[in-house]
């Protein structure tokens, strides 16, 4: 090494030393700069957008720098780090959250102001990356919200798609879906890096052949190579320095792919060809809890995956060498999640990394792949299992077909070990189901492939282990164990609740956001008068924002002093919106019966419902229709005015939620009690200072433990009664509850419309009492008596006050705080590694 270069890098460090300046001149010099240079535009007379733009920009470069710091600094440290696999990620919008964690929120509120703009204006005009579903996909953002604010060495993996969920509009009274090219005006939040990629294989053969020493060895070959572009997005943690890494997978043509076609003189069919390699990870599947079995989803999972452990092996093989470091030390340095089984195509992955490429014999390669591996289940809903058939997985990918028959057959010597010749527990148990064809079940696969198998709420996984797992359970009692889904309080709390926050903050200080059990002792505070006002002014102000943003968007008046109901969430059979319709249609019919005295009586509702049905779901489709025509009647009947108003907000995503959630009174969770794995809007509408109606289901059942009884209005049939109750209902129908029958008849009748095709009388044949699967007429008096309960209570202004203040400082255990530490001590085993910047912030 020559003087030269020595020179070059003190120059270098020199130059790059410093770190940028937060005061709010530094921040508006940030801001024209990105405007002029980042956007090329000119430095004045700008719209919203163009800043939102710059803005986001400035906070970027300003994420940069702690992200670089921190990767820098683990990597030197060689910590364990986790990954958490998901082919969902629900972010949400990323300028609001930022500016919070960074804790410059202030900074640049008055930064724009004193240049004529406003910030929440400007975090408006930001798309969100809506590349999830549902409940799955959200609880991975908040989980990377969590890793990174207590300081875990983690990332996020996942999929980049072009298109996320689709957007929902009503027209004429239906859904209809509009595609969601969420990068338009590109993503300021990303880095695509250019220097990393990594090539996929999909289809081609298997290659025997024996090594010098005689050994059999196998070789993947041929097929198709796809090339994996890495985009990062930082995940900034609050309070900290430490700023860990998403990184999404694009898929583009490989230069392999190029020539091979190009030479074979087809110049058409290659362009062609390579444009197929894009559609890889073009677009999410918008099914929430059911499986489609398409074969480009499956492509999507492979490629993901192989992309994903190439980029973690390569990562960790920088050690292998270094010191004692080998291939068996994997495990201390990396601890996979596989969020539900969408990702567990891994495990074969990683035997065949190390069987074919590290040449490793299987016993060894298994050890290492079991130790890595941990699975978390997500529900037991039959229809949303994934199974693929034999034949797909043979062609697309046969040498993991080759390991996975491996893998059942050492694993069914096992079983025959311990229940020697119980053919009925073997083919339980396998992890091919012989049908025809035959079906590989990616949970079996998944459960054998990892050394911790966990539910998502107390109920979900004691389920997991009596009715999906039992045998697995017998084999290995300690691999299940529960970890209750949380949420971010950073997201769901301290931005999209100012109002509430500051309360907490004026009372506790500024340290409830990391540690949620500070909220405690406010719970005294219910019996104070003075306190129960300054909650209700805060629900109020939430409430009037709500019913602005109505007026404004939807062109809907409501009273902002009515008691706002709200059911949103995907929308699903199990999940009953059904029985919330007919609850609404009910209290219609009592509406327009009421003499003027009960009238008064008559708590004023505004009913909101929100979510999304998958494309193909056509139950969910109707439901959606009869929500939308209930609403046009409802709200245009002179009888209702006061009493009763129904709204079903269209596309809701993670925004609309920011604004819905803080301002509820009442919350319906009400599913099929034993279907609903957890639920997490459950636990983000307690801690926002609302309650909940809801059945004994998923982790309604903790959160009631928790806020207690006397706070939860909750109804019906209990998990364990379910299974006996649907087998009275076949040949011992129950009478119908006349109230029911009158709102079914008024739905039937065609109050409501009459469709064409007859979506209504579909929806309520599926309660007929002989098999009423949901159990949504078995339910529906304890419903409507749950319902009154909620009614009652609150027009005891002072007394619901009181309850609600009490349940929402009760929720500490559903932060996503929680929640990781229980993963990082009983299933990752990693430590916080928090880097601590330089004291002087000159001094890099
Ligand atoms: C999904 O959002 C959930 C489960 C699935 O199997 C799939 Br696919 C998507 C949800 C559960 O339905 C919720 O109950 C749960 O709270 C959430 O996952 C997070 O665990």
């Amino acid at each position: 090494m020559g003087v030269d270069h020595l020179a070059h890098k003190e120059l270098l460090w020199k130059l790059s030393s410093t770190y940028l300046p937060n005061d709010v001149a530094s921040l508006q010099r940030s801001l024209v700069r990105h405007v002029e240079y980042t956007l090329a535009r000119r430095r004045y007379k700008l719209d919203t957008s163009s800043f939102y733009q710059a803005t986001a920009h400035s906070v970027r470069d300003r994420l940069i720098e702690r992200w670089t710091d921190t990767q820098q600094y683990s990597a030197k440290k060689g910590a364990k780090k986790v990954y958490y696999l998901s082919l969902e990620f629900l972010i949400g919008r990323s300028l609001g959250n930022a500016v919070s964690n960074l804790g410059l929120r202030g900074a640049y509120a008055e930064a724009l102001r004193q240049i004529g703009y406003d910030l929440e204006d400007i975090m408006s005009e930001e798309k969100e990356p809506a590349l999830g579903n549902g409940g799955l996909g959200r609880l991975a953002s908040c989980f990377l919200d969590t890793l990174a604010t207590q300081n875990y060495p983690a990332w996020g993996y996942g999929i980049r798609y072009k298109y996320g969920m689709f957007e929902q509009r009503i027209v004429n009274g239906k859904q209809v879906e509009f595609p969601d090219y969420w990068l338009t005006d590109g993503n300021p939040w990303e880095v695509e890096r250019l220097d990393v990629q990594y090539p996929v294989r999909l289809f081609g053969h298997v290659r025997e052949f024996q090594d010098p020493d005689g050994n059999t060895l196998y070789a993947w070959e041929g097929g198709e190579v796809v090339m994996a572009q890495a985009y990062d997005t930082p995940i900034p943690g609050y309070g900290t320095y430490n700023t860990n890494n998403m990184r999404l997978w694009s898929s583009k043509p490989s230069h392999e792919f190029n020539l091979a076609s190009f030479n074979a003189g087809n110049y058409y069919g290659a362009v062609e060809a390579k444009e197929r390699c894009e559609s890889i990870t073009s677009v999410l599947y918008p099914n929430d809890a059911t499986e489609e079995g398409k074969r480009l989803r499956l492509k999507q999972q492979y490629f993901f995956v192989s992309a994903t452990l190439q980029d973690i092996y390569r990562r960790f093989k920088k050690n292998v060498g270094r010191g004692s470091t080998t291939m068996k030390n994997m495990p201390d340095k990396v601890a996979i999640q596989l969020n539900d089984t969408h990702p567990a195509i891994a495990i074969p992955e990683l035997m065949r990394l190390l069987l074919d490429i590290e040449r490793l014999p299987w016993d060894e390669a298994w050890e290492i792949t079991r130790k890595v591996f941990a699975y978390t289940n997500h529900t037991i809903l039959p229809e949303a299992l994934e199974k693929w058939p034999v034949p797909m997985i043979t062609e697309l990918l046969p040498r993991h077909m080759q390991i996975i028959y491996e893998i059942n057959h050492r694993f069914l010597l096992e079983v025959q070990k311990m229940w020697p010749n119980d053919t009925a527990r073997m083919s339980s148990m396998s992890i091919i189901e012989e049908s025809s064809p035959k079906m590989v079940r990616m949970s079996n696969l998944a459960v054998i492939g990892s050394h911790t198998v966990n539910g998502v709420a107390m109920i979900h996984t004691k389920l997991l282990k009596s009715l999906l797992f039992p045998d697995f359970l017998l084999m290995w009692p300690e691999k299940f164990i529960n970890v209750t889904n949380g949420v971010t309080p950073r997201r769901w709390l301290l931005q999209a609740n100012p109002a509430l926050a500051s309360i907490y903050t004026g009372m506790v200080g500024p340290g409830w956001v990391n540690d949620l059990k500070r909220l405690e002792p406010i719970k005294t505070m219910a019996q104070d008068p003075q306190f129960r006002q300054r909650w209700r002014a805060a629900k109020q102000t939430n409430k009037q924002a709500l019913a602005e943003w109505l007026y404004r968007s939807m062109n809907i008046r409501v009273d902002p002093n009515a008691l706002f109901d709200m059911q949103i969430k995907r929308i699903h059979e199990y999940k009953r919106q059904l029985l919330n319709v007919l609850g609404i249609v009910h209290r219609y019919a009592e509406i327009t019966q009421a003499t003027p005295e009960q009238r008064k009586t008559m708590v004023p509702r505004v009913h909101i419902i929100a979510g999304k049905a998958a494309p193909g779901y056509v139950m969910a489709k109707n439901l959606v229709m009869l929500v939308c025509a209930v609403s046009e009647v409802v709200n245009s009947d002179a009888a209702c005015r006061d009493l009763l108003k129904v709204v079903f907000v269209p596309n809701f995503n993670v925004s609309l939620a920011e604004i819905l959630i803080p301002a509820s009174d009442i919350s319906q969770h009400i599913s099929t009690a034993g279907m609903e794995a957890s639920g997490t809007g459950n636990m983000k509408f307690v801690m926002n200072g609302g309650l909940i109606v809801g059945t004994m289901d998923g982790a309604n059942i903790e959160i009631e433990q928790a806020i207690g009884e006397h706070n939860m209005f909750t109804f019906g049939a209990k998990a364990d009664q379910v299974a006996a109750i649907r087998r009275k209902m076949a040949h011992d129908p129950p009478k119908i509850d006349p109230r029911l029958h009158r709102a079914m008849g008024m739905i039937r009748a065609g109050i409501f419309g009459k469709p064409d095709d007859g979506a209504y009388n579909q929806l309520l044949d599926a309660i007929d009492p002989r098999k009423d699967v949901y159990l949504t007429a078995h339910d529906f008096p304890s419903y409507l008596g749950a319902i009154a309960e909620a009614d009652a209570a609150y027009q005891y202004e002072e007394k619901w006050t009181a309850k609600c203040i009490e349940a929402a400082c009760s929720m500490w255990m559903f932060s996503s705080d929680r929640t990781i530490r229980e993963y990082a001590a009983k299933i990752w085993n990693v430590e916080p590694l928090p880097f601590r910047p330089p004291r002087h912030h000159s001094e890099r």
